[in-house]
C-alpha cells in the first residue's frame, strides 16, 4: 500500500469509526455500542452532560459526581487556594 493510500485509508477509517464523535475503540472500553450512533447523545449517569461531551472533556461518563461543571469548579477552587 502506498503512503498516499495508507493516508486515505486512515482518514476513511477515522471518519467511519467516529460517526458519533467517539472512536469505536473508546466506545467499547466505555461500555457503549459502536454500532449505535445515538448512544453518544445519551447520558449514562444522568448528570445532565451527554456521553460525547463527557468523553470530549475527559470526565467519567459513568459517574454523576464527575462532570465538566464539577471539574471547572474544582479547578477554580484550586486556583483560588493557590492564590491565597
Ligand atoms: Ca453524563
Ligand atoms: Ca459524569
Amino acid at each position: 500500500m502506498s503512503i498516499l493510500n495508507a493516508h486515505y485509508s486512515h482518514v476513511l477509517d477515522t471518519c467511519v469509526l467516529r460517526r458519533d464523535g467517539i472512536p469505536d475503540e473508546d466506545e467499547l472500553a466505555l461500555g457503549l455500542d459502536p454500532g449505535n450512533d445515538q448512544d453518544a447523545d445519551g447520558d449514562l449517569d444522568e448528570d445532565g452532560f451527554s456521553n460525547r461531551r463527557e468523553f470530549e472533556e475527559g470526565t467519567d461518563l459513568r459517574d454523576w459526581k464527575d462532570n465538566p461543571r464539577v471539574r471547572r469548579i474544582r479547578l477554580y477552587m484550586r486556583a483560588i487556594q493557590s492564590a491565597i
